[in-house]
């Protein structure tokens, strides 16, 4: 899968150099070498084995480290429980019964901790699934920096003001990413995650039953795609799921053809084609689906420098902090 050539790799190391000393985290692809050696091969294995098992789970995987770090950043923040008296981040509204892959994140730690006990970030294990599960399904390989500090708390009610919301403009979507340090190209480019993966009907149902309430259909959308929504999605079922592309379980650039031929399904993928630089990227994508997946690998790697807000410490078990003694 990790076809890279030679010169997109060059690319992403230039890449990578401006993106750590921006963040001055010293994330590092070495980190791990002399404390867990086997560290990155055995996450890969974990994650090729669960993405056999179910391929639908390599987006839920990808989409946790996306979660992660724009909350409080990349910190394994999104990984922690609630406890008695706080309602952590995976229990918020909108992550709620559409977050997955705890209980495989939760399976990897434990490996990870008997193999070397005490030495591998939540934040890290994210960081690397991330990229795994993408080039397990069709994308392009990129390289993790590590070294990531988990954080030792999590709140749900900082969730709503850091993710973007699916009812976002290009505008709103461009300021959501600017406030961690992303800017529009890597927007676009980062929407593209929604190559792979499902949405449940009703985040889309405004469009197809209510335009602007209007009780339409919205007038953007192919007809003949509207039409088979409705058939995928009844106004009774907003549990139901969608694909979010039209080859939902291959990492592709499908996703911008679908956006470029009026297929789009929520209403921040159909908001990037307002903005001449979202139609850039989407063309660009469909005639060049390499490059695309280089660029994504890229924007993955500026994504994941995001610091984290605060950092704490590392974690036995992800879902729990450590007290400290
Ligand atoms: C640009 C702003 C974004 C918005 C508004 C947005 C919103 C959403 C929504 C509403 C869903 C469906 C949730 C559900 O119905 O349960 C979803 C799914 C998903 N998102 Fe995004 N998202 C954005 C960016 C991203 C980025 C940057 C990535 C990764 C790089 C990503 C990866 C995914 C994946 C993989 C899924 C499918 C998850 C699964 O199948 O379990 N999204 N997103
Ligand atoms: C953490 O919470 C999840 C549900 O959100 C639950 O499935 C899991 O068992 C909990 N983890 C532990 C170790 O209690
Ligand atoms: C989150 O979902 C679980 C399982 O559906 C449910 O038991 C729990 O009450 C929900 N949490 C919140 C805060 O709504
Ligand atoms: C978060 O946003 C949703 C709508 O997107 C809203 O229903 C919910 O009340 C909000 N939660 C908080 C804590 O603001
Ligand atoms: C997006 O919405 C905001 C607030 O409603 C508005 O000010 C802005 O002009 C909109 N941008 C676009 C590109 O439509
Ligand atoms: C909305 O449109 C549907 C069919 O187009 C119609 O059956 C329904 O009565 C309309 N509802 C309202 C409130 O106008
Ligand atoms: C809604 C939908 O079609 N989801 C599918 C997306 O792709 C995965 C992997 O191929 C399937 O398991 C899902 O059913």
């Amino acid at each position: 899968m990790a076809s890279t050539s030679p010169r997109s790799v060059i690319f992403l190391v230039l890449a990578v150099a401006i993106v750590v000393s921006d963040a001055q985290l010293q994330l590092s692809e070495t980190f791990y070498d002399a404390t867990c050696p086997q560290a990155a091969s055995i996450v890969q294995q974990k994650v090729n084995a669960f993405v056999d098992a179910d391929r639908g789970l390599a987006a839920a995987l990808m989409r946790l480290h996306f979660h992660d770090c724009f909350v409080r950043g990349c910190d394994g923040s999104i990984l922690l429980n609630s406890t008695e008296t706080m309602l952590s981040e995976k229990e918020a509204l909108l992550n709620n019964g559409s977050l997955r892959g705890f209980d495989q994140i939760d399976e990897i730690k434990m490996e990870l901790e008997c193999a070397c006990p005490g030495v591998v970030s939540c934040a890290d294990i994210l960081a690397l699934v991330a990229r795994d599960a993408t080039a397990k399904v069709g994308g392009t390989s990129w390289p993790v920096f590590l070294g990531r500090i988990d954080g030792g708390a999590s709140f749900a009610d900082e969730v709503n003001s850091s993710l973007p919301e699916r009812t976002d403009n290009f505008t709103q979507l461009v300021a959501r990413f600017a406030r961690v340090g992303l800017d529009a190209r890597d927007m676009v480019i980062l929407s593209g995650g929604h190559s792979i993966g499902q949405v449940h009907c009703g985040a889309f149902f405004e469009r197809l039953y209510n335009f602007q309430g209007l009780n339409i259909t919205d007038p953007a959308m192919d007809p003949e795609f509207a039409a088979m929504l409705k058939v995928q999605c009844p106004q009774t079922k907003p549990f139901g799921f969608m694909a979010l592309d039209a080859t939902n379980g291959t990492f592709d650039s499908a996703y911008y053809l679908d956006l470029l031929t009026n297929k789009g399904l929520l209403e921040s993928d159909v908001a990037l084609l307002s903005d001449p630089l979202g139609v850039e990227y989407a063309i660009r994508a469909v005639q060049d689906p390499m490059a695309f997946l280089n660029e994504f690998g890229w924007a993955m790697i500026k994504m994941g420098a995001i610091p984290a807000l605060e950092p704490y410490g590392w974690r036995r078990h992800c879902a729990f902090v450590e007290p400290r003694f």
